[in-house]
């Protein structure tokens, strides 16, 4: 039994209905009965100049240059374009190049598909059951071969396979309207998300105008309460650390006269009761002048002394005063030595002490003066931030939140825009595959192929990964390769290639690639890894999204032959 070869042509109709009428000579095929109905002459085909006896139809000569005289024997099978040239008597073109009229012996295969053989399989003592079930190749002329007519059984198990094709084709083209599906539903999410971050952007550029607005305004009011500061804490922290210190100094030196004062007047007091007691108990008789002058100025002061205790001062404001500064009690010094208290903030606390008309008209008046000030160039302005106010850092953190939300938005939107642009194939259909990978094992190496994005060879003993590129593109190649019994091959047609490219470099050479071949499969599934060069990669892939255009199981096109 000889394998199918390229030279055969499965006919166009259903098994049996071209069945080659039985007055027909031996080899003729349904289409071209009309030249053989004759029963007086025979024009051959391709030269009807040329006029033979009906006789000379299949006499094992080759008559005609075309070879159309001899349809069932494989007397002009030397006829052939493929053929090496050789010079022939009777041929228009004087050689074997010539143009042959028929495709090839006729098998009519009734119970199963007439097909064309090659006119050199004919009478050769070969049964060519593969291409010819109904045996009819063998006339039993060439060592006495014959061949039984196997095309019951083999048509039968024929349609059995095409049935089960048949119905993985059907179910792979399902699995493809899924993806399709799948597909359209993932672009439309794209789409939701590019509308609704339109939208999200819309309100933010108006947040970001509104607190663009709002930090102007409120640097501008906070403007009026920055003092050009001189570092952390600025004059006025200084002045208000200076102030504190003199004045617990002044505290202290009050506190030491208060003592000084305390045993002047228990000396005071002292001599004061050693004069009373002199005064009662001196002798007015003993006419001493120096004494009774003594106790007449003793008198006096002592009538003196008592007015004046008005202007004394109470002990209890002394001690008010002695006390210590605090919250409750004096100034309370904290409240200007805060960290990163600004002079601003001292100025804002000084007010505090303020009664409440007088310090807002101040303030409003100071803080005109002082915008007008600064923006005129004679008041600088706090460029540090450690001047700037609770409130601006407020504002300005709200407006760099809403600047980098629209920062981030836009990107996102940028991203998803792009996405849209992408080719993702016919009916965008490798968009359902993004995030997916199918992988084989092939000698050292598993190979991977994460659809949309990379391919990857990893090595089976722990050598690590290999990126073999990573997505570029579409595009379509013609592939022409014999159909695999298991079906598990690219045949021949229009394919979808993807293409990797920019993987790892290759030692001593270019960055690795992948072509992705596809073909109509049930499944995702790679089928062969092959390095025909150095670092370039064909993958042979199956998969239901490239059913697109199924071919009906068993019809080929007669350009095939
Ligand atoms: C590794 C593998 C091979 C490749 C060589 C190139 O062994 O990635 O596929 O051919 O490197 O040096």
């Amino acid at each position: 039994m000889r394998r199918a070869g390229v030279f055969v042509l499965l006919g166009t109709l259903a098994h049996g209905s071209l069945a080659a009428s039985k007055s027909l000579p031996r080899g003729v095929g349904p289409e071209f009965s009309a030249f053989y109905e004759s029963k007086a002459t025979f024009k051959c085909i391709g030269n009807p100049s040329i006029a033979l006896k009906s006789s000379q139809i299949n006499d094992n000569s080759c008559d005609c240059p075309d070879g159309s005289d001899e349809p069932g024997t494989a007397a002009c099978a030397h006829l052939d374009p493929l053929s090496p040239e050789q010079p022939l008597l009777g041929s228009p073109t004087g050689t074997t190049n010539t143009t042959r009229a028929l495709p090839g012996f006729w098998c009519a295969n009734d119970g199963h598909i007439g097909s064309y053989i090659p006119f050199m399989y004919v009478d050769d003592g070969v049964c060519d059951y593969e291409l010819c079930c109904d045996g009819s190749d063998e006339s039993a002329h060439a060592g006495g071969v014959v061949c039984e007519n196997r095309c019951g059984s083999i048509g039968k198990e024929w349609r059995r396979l095409e049935e089960e094709r048949r119905q993985s084709v059907e179910r792979s083209v399902k699995r493809r309207q899924t993806l399709v599906k799948e597909a359209r539903e993932l672009r439309r999410k794209v789409e939701v998300k590019i509308t609704s971050l339109k939208g999200e952007l819309e309100s933010l550029e108006a947040k970001k105008e509104e607190l663009e607005k709002k930090f102007e305004e409120v640097q501008r009011s906070e403007r009026g309460k920055v003092v050009k500061g001189e570092g952390r804490g600025g004059k006025l922290g200084v002045l208000a650390g200076l102030a504190k210190t003199r004045v617990s100094e002044l505290r202290d030196t009050l506190d030491k006269v208060l003592d000084q004062r305390d045993d002047l007047q228990d000396r005071v007091e002292q001599l004061e009761g050693i004069l009373t007691k002199f005064r009662e108990d001196y002798n007015p008789n003993f006419n001493d002048e120096g004494v009774k002058a003594a106790v007449k100025s003793w008198e006096d002061y002592a009538a003196s002394a008592t007015g004046d205790k008005k202007s004394e001062l109470a002990d209890a404001d002394i001690m008010e005063v002695l006390k210590e500064d605090g919250e409750s009690s004096g100034i309370n010094w904290a409240e200007f030595e805060e960290e990163g208290a600004s002079d601003a903030a001292v100025v804002y606390h000084l007010e505090a002490y303020l009664p409440g008309f007088v310090r807002d008209y101040i303030h409003t008046k100071i803080n005109v003066l002082r915008v007008w000030l600064i923006e005129n160039g004679v008041l600088a302005d706090n460029p540090d931030s450690d001047g700037e106010s609770r409130l601006v850092i407020a504002a300005r953190e709200a407006l760099e939140t809403a600047k980098n939300d629209i920062s981030s938005k836009t990107t996102a939107l940028e991203e998803q825009k792009g996405d849209l642009q992408k080719d993702y194939g016919p009916d965008d259909i490798f968009r359902a595959f993004k995030g997916k990978c199918v992988s084989t094992d092939v000698g050292e190496y598993e190979y991977e192929l994460c659809w949309v994005d990379k391919t990857t060879q990893k090595s089976k003993k722990g050598h690590g990964n290999t990126n073999m590129g990573n997505f570029v593109r579409i595009d379509r190649e013609l592939a022409d390769e014999e159909e695999r019994a298991d079906g598990k091959g690219l045949g021949k047609g229009q394919r979808i290639v993807l293409r990797y490219d920019n993987g790892q470099g290759c030692w001593n050479g270019p960055s690795r690639r992948t072509h992705v071949w596809l073909a109509c499969a049930e499944t995702d599934e790679v089928w062969r890894v092959s390095e025909s060069e150095k670092c370039v990669y064909k993958m042979e892939v199956g998969t239901p999204a490239a059913c697109e255009a199924v071919q009906e199981p068993g019809v080929r096109a007669k350009d095939e032959l």
